[in-house]
């Protein structure tokens, strides 16, 4: 009895109609894979791009903690740090973009500090293309007036503490607003304290993933 209803069932589902016996899909399937391949799709950039973005951080970073070790040596030999205007440096400039970052660059690299290391290239642009006349450079024949740049290829801006309230103009290689390439800079305040951050020292302040200085998202020094 038992034996005939399991037969009887196998019969019923042998004669049961094959649903997909079309092969294709529906145009809902076909949606629904769409759907979910443009969300994968938009999940791998997302991911790809954070991945980016943190590489630029870990380069920026990595080349404020290289500029550290050589102001810390130039300080060592000079009493101080590197100027941040060009003006002590006695190098005349076409523009006074990017002042700062030229004149720490300038200052590592002087004819009157030989014994200095070299910034490693890949920390280096000059964005406003901007050179001088003045024979400052340590190896013969260096006129242009060349930036320490952060991993997206933006100035590093550079103050010391005589210059923390004054404005620095910069002009940037991939500014946030493309209409809009140059920015005003400043030396920045702690939130805790109120006062200059690294007060007695310096700051180096790249403007980070948005471009923009002043925001949560810089990569500084302090
Ligand atoms: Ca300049
Ligand atoms: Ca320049
Ligand atoms: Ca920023």
């Amino acid at each position: 009895m038992v034996r005939a209803t399991i037969e009887g069932g196998s019969a019923a589902r042998a004669a049961a109609p094959r649903r997909r016996g079309r092969g294709g899909f529906t145009l809902i399937e076909v949606l629904a894979v769409l759907a979910i391949l443009g969300l994968l799709m938009s999940l791998a950039i997302y991911y790809f791009g954070r991945q980016k973005e943190q590489g630029y951080v870990a380069k920026t970073a990595s080349t404020i903690a290289e500029l550290e070790i050589l102001i810390t040596s130039y300080e060592t030999k000079k009493g101080g740090p590197p100027p941040c205007t060009l003006a002590p440096l006695k190098i005349r400039a076409d523009n006074d973009l990017n002042e700062g970052s030229e004149a720490l660059y300038a200052a590592l690299h002087a004819k009157s500090y030989p014994e200095g290391s070299n910034v490693r290239e890949e920390g280096l642009a000059n964005v406003d293309g901007d050179s001088t006349a003045t024979l400052y450079h340590r190896d013969a024949g260096v006129t242009q007036l060349m930036e320490v740049v952060d991993g997206w290829g933006n100035p590093i801006a550079y103050f010391t503490p005589d210059s923390y309230g004054k404005e620095g103009r910069y002009l940037m290689a991939e500014p946030a607003d493309p209409n809009d390439p140059e920015q005003r800079v400043t030396a920045q305040k702690s939130p805790k304290t109120g006062g200059w951050a690294n007060a007695d020292r310096y700051q180096l302040i790249s403007a980070g993933t948005d471009g923009l200085f002043g925001t949560e998202d810089d990569v500084t020094n302090f």
